[in-house]
């Protein structure tokens, strides 16, 4: 499998609204670059709040990204843009599979926007506001994270035991990605991950993280220039 950014045969285009630092929106980008489609990809500053623009409120109350326009059709959850992707336009449709497959992909699913990501929230917002972060919340996150997702990966090479990436994957790869923004993780010893990390990684579509892990290396140098800056201060009053 790789990226179809080359070859689109398709003459159909679609919008996809999104932001390069929303692991969500990154979902649907990397699905979207595996589809036959002509994709318009327009970013949102979130940052300028541009998401409560009354144009974008009209196509989505929620004010968030991604969104996905297809003539009439206009979906506002990453979860039924990447089906959708995949079963209208998808090269590779067994990326979404069904079956006994698709209801163990359901099951991630829910867990990751029942446990996971909740939990995620609570190391990454304090750390936007520059907050400290509790060695709980953080234990909590390698548990539900790393090790949760290497001990179902197992001798694997995607997790549902499938020859390529499922759509799951890449939600749950760029959720992972995400939690590095907190550079005290401690990812330790989850080789699986890591090597399923590399897998995903290597596909072409993966470029669309490139915006991301340039913030990310910035917001971890800020970070720890602040935390040196805070214990000087500390010092010298
Ligand atoms: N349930 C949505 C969540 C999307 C979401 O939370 N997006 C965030 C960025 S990571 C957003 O757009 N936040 C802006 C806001 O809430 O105003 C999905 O999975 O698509």
């Amino acid at each position: 499998m790789g990226s179809n950014s080359s070859k689109v045969t398709n003459a159909k285009e679609v919008t996809l609204y999104f932001n390069p630092v929303s692991p969500f929106a990154r979902t649907a980008q990397m699905v979207s670059r595996t589809c036959d489609v002509k994709v318009n990809y327009v970013e949102i500053n979130l940052m300028k709040n541009e998401q409560h623009e009354d144009w974008f409120l009209k196509l989505n109350p929620k004010h968030t990204v991604p969104v996905l326009v297809d003539d009439d059709t206009v979906l506002t959850e990453t979860v039924d843009i990447c089906k959708y992707l995949i079963d209208n336009y998808g090269i590779h449709k067994e990326m979404n599979p069904s079956g006994e497959t698709g209801e163990k992909m359901q099951k991630i699913v829910d867990y990751y926007y029942g446990t996971l990501f909740p939990s995620a929230m609570k190391i990454l917002s304090p750390f936007f506001a520059k907050k400290p972060v509790s060695d709980r919340d953080l234990e909590a996150v390698r548990v539900q994270g790393y090790e949760y997702f290497n001990t179902i990966l197992g001798n694997n090479d995607f997790l549902f035991g499938t020859k390529g990436p499922t759509w799951v994957d890449l939600l749950v790869f760029s959720g992972l990605l995400q939690m590095d923004i907190y550079p005290l993780t401690r990812k330790g010893t989850h080789d699986k991950v890591k090597l399923w990390s590399d897998r995903i990684m290597a596909y072409p579509f993966a470029d669309v993280h490139g915006v991301f892990f340039f913030v990310t290396k910035f917001m971890y140098v800020s970070h720890w220039a602040n935390r040196i800056f805070c214990c000087r201060k500390a010092l010298v009053e």
